[in-house]
């Protein structure tokens, strides 16, 4: 009997030694677990409530349900700040390289103070000028930048996180007073004009007036959206001269970025009477038969 009543015991604090270890697992996956949107967390309630799990979401509404019942508070900072982070991932990416450094106030569009990180993004989103944000958890002053972070200065702030908008190669992009879009696909110089005056508003093949924007054409092409290759400029060679006339504006090309030797109408007198910009490693202008077909960057004015 009292050998009985022992093993009884015993079994019973091994049970809940096991069941205070499955407690620990569970929190401890509850605790990293990260939804992967709202949506979905919202689908797997709707589930529950529909009595139907799907096999794949049980174990998601198990921890969610920890969440719930077993550590509200303490649990639900945790998960707020896991969806904020879906919510920011979405449009922002972080980058801690840059927390704490100094702003220059001229890459500063306006200074304003907001609840929370998730705030100050969804501000630079729904302005094009803004690139990136500071935020400063402690006074939670949020800083729209006109530039993404590349210094390598010292991090010598405290409280300020860096969060960058993420780039879209598909839309237009305001820049130095114009407005400018990526297209991938490659044309005649003929079809590549058509093309640009055919997106809604008009626009026209670009026409590069300064090194900034001749910096930016890069960027847009290269750096961001990973286009080694040549991209059309709105200039032509009317009268075989060697010299360029922008076609929109028609004004000659003042500011020009010639590869070296160019332009050299390779193949004779009037073979190469467009412009294509080499982006990458044929960085430059060169002047181009204009039945040959690369991709473009259409521009507009404001
Ligand atoms: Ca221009
Ligand atoms: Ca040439």
């Amino acid at each position: 009997m009292a050998v009985g009543h022992a093993q009884n015991h015993q079994g019973k604090r091994i049970d809940s030694i096991i069941d205070h270890q499955n407690q620990i697992k569970d929190s401890i996956e509850a605790f990293f677990y990260k939804p992967k949107s709202i949506k979905h967390i919202r689908s797997i309630w709707q589930q529950k409530i529909d009595g139907k799990v799907e096999k794949q979401d049980k174990k998601e509404l198990d921890i969610l349900e920890i969440v719930e019942k077993k550590m509200n508070l303490y649990l639900l900072i945790v998960v707020i700040l896991a969806v904020r982070g879906v919510i920011i991932s979405d449009f922002m990416s972080r980058n801690p390289t840059y927390d704490n450094r100094a702003t220059l106030s001229t890459n500063i569009i306006s200074t304003l103070i907001f609840r929370s990180s998730l705030h100050c993004a969804s501000h630079c989103t729904r302005n094009d000028e803004c690139k990136s944000i500071m935020f400063n958890m402690d006074t939670h002053s949020c800083q729209l930048l006109s530039v993404h972070m590349s210094d390598t200065g010292p991090q010598t702030y405290t409280g300020w996180l860096y969060y960058e908008k993420k780039f879209d190669c598909s839309i237009w992009h305001q820049r130095l007073g114009h407005w400018y879009i990526l297209d991938t696909n490659e044309r005649t110089f003929n079809d590549s004009r058509s093309f640009c005056a055919s997106l809604s508003p008009p626009s026209y093949v670009i026409e590069v007036n300064s090194q900034a924007e001749n910096d930016w054409l890069t960027e847009l092409t290269l750096s961001h959206c990973g286009m080694d290759t040549f991209f059309w400029l709105n200039g032509y060679d009317t009268d075989n001269s060697g010299t360029f006339t922008w076609i929109k504006s028609q004004t000659p090309t003042n500011y020009t970025n010639w590869y070296t030797a160019q332009p050299n109408d390779n193949l004779g007198t009037g073979s190469e009477k467009c412009i294509a910009s080499g982006t990458g490693y044929f960085e430059g202008w060169h002047d181009m038969p204009c039945s040959w077909t690369f991709p473009v960057v259409c521009e507009r004015d404001l």
